[in-house]
């Protein structure tokens, strides 16, 4: 007799029991934390010395940029927003005319997390760009 090995699980839901605990992994892995102090104490310095600041009473960034005019701060708010989507993470911001200030916070965490470091490091290389 023919040695075969029957999986006792139909192979779609082995497959499907399969596919959820990965995007469950995925899911936990993505998970945003808040900066630990150690990792402030790495990744904030970058920031300060670009004029970014942390906000009194609240555990977010902030940041005020001007542009010459209201053409350019919209184009540079079209390529964050874009970028914002795409990372499916977005700023809190204001403009007028050619002023754009922007915080930048965690909701899901509460606070400052890496995604916050990332998109800032994103915006910082747009206006370099459009200065
Ligand atoms: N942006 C910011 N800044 N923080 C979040 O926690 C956040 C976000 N969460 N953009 C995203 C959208 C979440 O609400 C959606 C449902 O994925």
């Amino acid at each position: 007799m023919p040695c075969s090995f029957e999986h006792p699980l139909h192979p779609t839901s082995a497959m499907l029991i399969y596919s959820s605990s990965l995007s469950f992994l995925r899911c936990q892995a993505g998970k945003a934390h808040r900066l630990s102090t150690e990792e402030r104490e790495q990744l904030l310095p970058n920031l300060r010395a670009v004029g970014w600041n942390e906000v009194e009473g609240r555990d977010a960034i902030f940041k005020e940029f001007h542009f010459k005019d209201f053409n350019r701060a919209f184009g540079f708010m079209t390529r964050v927003a874009l970028q914002a989507e795409k990372l499916d993470h977005h700023p809190e911001w204001f403009n007028v005319y050619n002023k754009v200030h922007i915080t930048l916070s965690t909701h899901e965490c509460g606070g400052l997390s890496e995604r916050d470091i990332n998109l800032a490091s994103f915006i910082e290389q747009v206006a370099a760009s459009l200065s």
